[in-house]
């Protein structure tokens, strides 16, 4: 398999762009070697620009739960195109969306639009401190919100694989207000809320964590967050940008029997182009510029063509809901990769929802960051490739979930079953 085009494309791009990519994530760092440049999406599968085919389970890191060009999507955008790419005015596709996500999300009572899930996350932060008056955020470890200054300490995906756990350039009294706890770790909460209870603001957290890999919260956990926020005046602020319409139509709310009083969004709800939302109770809501005082803004916000492709793909979902299918087929997969990694002898862990998963190489339970960092990086650098190079692209990263599309076939699966079994084999 040559790579002899990405690699001069990557050259390229690294004279004009910092490190060639415009977002640390794609950029092998986690892995070694070198970004492969995308030519286009088939379904299930990626091509770069040397012809090569891959299997994709990236998925654009989450968006695309429909798979590369869904008809509904591309036609839906082309229509939008056609009517003009941007107004800066109101349209009605922002309210049916918006409409739509609440059907699906019933937490989200008021929804806004915007861009990006860090920009949602960055607005939610701001109007939980506008709502209570109070300064404190709450965040756990491995947790990612996007690059939000005030979120970006012991953050997940790239900030983690990269070796970043804090920014340079986010000044000490951004992060002052940010209370970091160990995820799924209730004593720790409660000792958080008995100490700054009434200071505290918000708590965010990803309810199923993908940033960290994949790792579940134990029942008592997201219980007791419950709880205690609504007991001491706090909000609690579902991070949903990986989880909406991935885990369930309804997120994981839906699939875990919660609710939260913000829920911030992204990926699927933009079905491929930059958007991001943030909802939830009306009379939170309420406080968003103009009906209310919290400001936030964007010149892009509800753009028409966004709007259309996320419209199409909720459209898609709630018309022929995936989740099923997806779980039997992750369940296949899941079992698959096990098998063949407890036959090399390799310590391995595979947690999965549905459609999405880690391999963690690691003897032990995950269920917190620091566990998640003991786990085999190496090792896993090495799978990677030893996956591409049959033709299955996976996350960049020990520390990403990986996902399945409905793209994705019965014999997909059974391709990439049989790719690792070798591919374990190889690094074992
Ligand atoms: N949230 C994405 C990974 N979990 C990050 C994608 C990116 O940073 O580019």
């Amino acid at each position: 398999m040559t790579r002899s085009r990405s690699a001069a494309a990557f050259a390229r791009a690294c004279q004009a762009i910092p490190g060639g990519v415009n977002s640390p994530a794609r950029a092998f760092g986690g892995v070694g070697g070198e970004p492969i440049f995308i030519d286009r999406g088939e379904g299930a599968f990626l091509i770069d620009i040397d012809g090569n085919r891959y299997l994709d389970y990236v998925g654009s890191w989450g968006p695309l739960i429909l798979g590369h060009c869904h008809p509904r999507v591309v036609d839906a955008v082309n229509r939008a195109m056609a009517n003009g790419a941007s107004f800066g005015a109101p349209t009605e596709a922002e309210t049916e969306l918006a409409e739509l996500i609440g059907q699906l999300m019933p937490s989200l009572e008021m929804v806004r639009l915007v861009s990006s899930g860090t920009e949602a996350a960055m607005s939610a932060i701001r109007l939980a401190r506008g709502f209570t008056g109070r300064d404190v955020i709450v965040k756990f470890a491995g947790c990612y919100h996007g690059h939000v200054d005030s979120l970006l300490v012991s953050a997940g995906s790239s900030a983690t694989t990269l070796g970043v756990p804090t920014s340079p350039g986010v000044p000490k009294g951004c992060t002052a207000d940010t209370l970091v706890l160990r995820y799924n770790d209730v004593a720790a909460l409660r000792q958080a809320f008995a100490a700054h209870g009434a200071k505290i603001a918000g708590v965010i957290l990803e309810p199923i964590a993908a940033n960290m890999g994949l790792i579940l919260p134990s029942d008592e956990f997201l219980t007791e967050l419950r709880r205690l926020t609504g007991h001491h005046g706090a909000l609690l602020i579902y991070d949903e940008v990986i989880t909406g319409f991935r885990v369930a139509l309804g997120g994981a709310q839906e699939l875990l029997g919660q609710k939260a009083d913000l829920t911030v969004l992204g990926k699927i709800v933009g079905g491929g182009l930059p958007v991001g939302a943030y909802g939830g109770r009306r009379d939170i809501m309420q406080k968003v510029m103009p009906a209310g005082p919290v400001f936030q803004a964007g010149t892009l916000s509800g753009n028409p063509l966004a709007m259309a492709a996320g419209l199409a793909t909720l459209q898609e979902l709630r018309d022929q809901p995936p989740y099923a299918a997806l779980d039997r087929r992750g369940k296949k997969l899941a079992d698959g990769l096990h098998a063949a990694a407890a036959e090399g002898g390799i310590p391995h862990q595979l947690p999965r929802v549905g459609g999405m998963w880690t391999l963690f190489f690691n003897a032990e339970p995950v269920a917190d960051y620091d566990a998640a960092k003991t786990s085999d990086s190496k090792r896993f650098a090495k799978f990677f490739w030893a996956m591409m190079d049959r033709g299955v692209y996976l996350p960049c990263s020990q520390f990403e979930a990986a996902f399945l599309s409905t793209a994705h076939t019965e014999a997909h699966v059974a391709q990439t079953i049989a790719a690792a079994t070798e591919a374990l084999r190889e690094i074992a």
